[in-house]
């Protein structure tokens, strides 16, 4: 005879994590198992999770955070313990500095061997190590905190400026059992994760004045903006001021790159020239020369260029990093674009088009890049350089809106980003705040599982040699994925030699005519082997029609890349290559 006690339903630590992600609307774990969370993997695929199994942590990591940009939900990254958990960690900080939402879960070993430092398997403090590279950091010791633990983590991630959070899960925690009634009631499901954050009226009114007696005035949209999901509002805003804007590069397609608004092709041009300039969720780091100096027309490298500026951010704290911020507007990027589209339209026909002189300074500097532009892509030598080959891919992309673009390289970055246009928000992923290599296949493997799309991955041969190996995944789960790696032979160029003339080639050389299309091969992929534009167009064209995994080696003239691309001048050194 059974009793009562015994014939009770009990659960366990790694049902109550599933059960909790799964209660959060979280269907998918990016991760690579081992002890203590393999059986984590097996039982969240049994119980309908999607679980996409990489070759490094890091890879699964920036696949967690780029999944995280797209949906505004944290994505999740499941590794091991110690190795593992530092191999995800770079991605956790990648993500924290570039505000995309993920969580870090990784298992850890016995808390009293660690905290005696008495040698546990993989030992290692990794709580106190991962807190000051994430948003916020938890560990959860027992089973009934799973599920405040899990709500935690997600508030961290996606609330306010969204983050990477670490959630710390020792292996003793799994095997914990407890009534599965209690265990039930015990998670939470998270209410309003990112609630809105309602600029004050005053700080929009401040800001509505200054630009409405701009001169000269300029929007930058940044990767803030893209994340919002507030597309049809920002459109709104930048046509009704009919201000001319300047897409940051994973802002590009929110408008599409083809408005006649866009500043792109006129960067050098607007920044020093505007009067005031409004960031929507846009930082003046590095990427914006900190809002000063020379790129904004002063005087010398540090000096203000006179600009006035007002900062749309969720940050409180953004404001004044750089330069003095004359207009805050703190709040979400969708109440505070919604709160000045109220009061451009509260002012009719009284609010003032920019001047017909500023408009057309910018559109005659634009036009004139862009015939420049045209001149070099019509160009066809032999080998292929980056501009021939990315007239082919600029064409693909055009053809293929909904088709997401990784992008990563110094030469192979920098070019794409003013060659390609991109037509739609969210579909341009790249190397973010830090310019960081390594980012690829783990943005291609996300970006295909989150949106069903076919993704279009261009890389240096330097750039992709970081995540190479998940071609791999890319092949076992099918994904349709394309990736273009722009072969130079090297990092930036294939041309540096060995001043001792000693047998170790230069630092920044590979092997010569590497073959990455064999790569792919032998997992069953396609591999092709590209060398002039015709050939290239062919293969990319070929593997977005089919969705088959494809790698296509194009070979560019070795010759053709500059030193660190476009930010040659951040080179102690500033020596240029060509
Ligand atoms: O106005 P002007 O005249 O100036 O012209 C501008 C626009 O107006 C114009 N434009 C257009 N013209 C016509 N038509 C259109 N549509 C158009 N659009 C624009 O074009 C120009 C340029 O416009 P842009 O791009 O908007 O402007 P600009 O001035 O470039 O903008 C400034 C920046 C700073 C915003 C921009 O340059 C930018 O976003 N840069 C990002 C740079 C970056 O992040 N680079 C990556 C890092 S480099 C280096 O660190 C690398 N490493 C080291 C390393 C890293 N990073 N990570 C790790 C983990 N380990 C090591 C390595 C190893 S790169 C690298 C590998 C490199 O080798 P690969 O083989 O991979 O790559 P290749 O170089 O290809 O060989
Ligand atoms: P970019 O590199 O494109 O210029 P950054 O990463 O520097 O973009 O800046 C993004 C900014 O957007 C950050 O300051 C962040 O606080 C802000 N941000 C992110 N999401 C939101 C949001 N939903 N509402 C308001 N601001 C946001
Ligand atoms: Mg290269």
């Amino acid at each position: 005879m059974t009793t009562d006690a015994q014939s009770q339903a009990v659960t366990d630590g790694f049902d109550l994590v599933i059960d909790a992600l799964k209660l959060n609307g979280i269907d998918t774990i990016f991760g690579l198992p081992g002890i203590p969370i393999t059986d984590l993997t097996r039982r969240a695929q049994a119980a309908g999770m999607r679980v996409i199994s990489f070759r490094h942590e890091q890879n699964a990591g920036n696949a967690a955070a780029i999944a995280g940009f797209m949906t505004q939900k944290p994505g999740i990254c499941l590794t091991v313990s110690a190795p593992g958990f530092l191999n995800g960690l770079t991605a956790l900080a990648n993500a924290t500095t570039n505000c995309f939402p993920m969580i870090l879960v990784s298992g850890s070993s016995e808390r009293e061997i660690v905290d005696l430092q008495q040698g546990d398997y993989e030992e290692m403090d990794q709580l106190a190590i991962a807190r000051p590279l994430a948003k916020a950091a938890f560990r959860v010791l027992h089973a009934e905190d799973i599920g405040v633990g899990i709500a935690r983590s997600i508030r961290a991630a996606v609330s306010g400026r969204p983050g990477g959070v670490y959630l710390d899960l020792p292996a003793k925690l799994f095997a914990q059992t407890m009534d599965a009634e209690a265990g039930k009631r015990s998670l939470i499901k998270v209410v309003d994760p990112a609630p809105r954050q309602i600029p004050a009226q005053d700080a929009v009114q401040r800001a509505l004045a200054m630009l409405k007696t701009a001169k000269r005035p300029l929007i930058v949209l940044g990767k803030g903006a893209a994340y919002a999901q507030a597309d049809a509002d920002i459109r709104a805003l930048v046509e009704k001021t009919g201000i001319p804007y300047l897409p940051m590069s994973m802002a590009k397609g929110l408008l599409p790159d083809t408005h006649e608004q866009s500043a792109a092709a006129a960067r050098s041009y607007v920044l020093p020239e505007a009067d005031v300039v409004m960031l929507i969720g846009a930082r003046l780091n590095w990427l914006l020369s900190h809002g000063k100096g020379k790129t904004w027309g002063g005087k010398d490298h540090k000096a203000w260029g006179g600009q006035k500026f007002i900062q749309i951010d969720i940050s409180p704290q953004e404001a004044d990093s750089n330069v003095r911020i004359d207009a805050p507007v703190v709040g979400d990027i969708g109440s505070c674009v919604s709160a000045m589209l109220g009061g451009i339209s509260a002012m009719g026909a009284n609010w003032p088009q920019p001047s017909a002189d500023w408009l057309g300074a910018v559109a005659e500097r634009k036009s004139k890049n862009i015939a420049k532009m045209a001149e070099t892509l019509a160009r066809n030598p032999t080998p292929m350089n980056f501009h021939s080959a990315l007239n082919v891919m600029r064409d693909i992309i055009k053809a293929n809106p909904d088709a997401i673009l990784v992008n990563e390289g110094a030469n192979a970055l920098d070019f794409t980003r003013s060659i390609v246009d991109m037509q739609k928000p969210r579909k341009r992923l790249d190397v973010g705040t830090w310019g960081v290599m390594g980012i690829g296949m783990g943005f291609a493997v996300a970006a295909a599982v989150v949106s069903g799309q076919p993704v279009i991955a261009i890389e240096g041969d330097s750039a992709f040699g970081f995540s190479g190996m998940e071609v791999e995944t890319i092949c076992r789960y099918n994904l349709p994925v394309c990736v273009v790696v722009f072969n130079n032979n090297g990092v930036y160029c294939g041309t540096d030699v060995n001043p001792t003339g000693g047998p170790d080639v230069a630092p920044t050389v590979f092997v010569k005519g590497a073959r990455y299309d064999k790569l792919i091969e032998a997992f069953g992929g396609v591999g092709v082997h590209a060398t002039t534009p015709a050939e290239l167009r062919k293969a990319v064209e070929e593997a977005v029609r089919s969705r088959k995994p494809t790698l296509v080696n194009a070979v560019i003239d070795e010759t053709a890349g500059t030193e660190s691309g476009r930010i040659t001048s951040l080179n102690p050194t500033s020596a240029k290559k060509k």
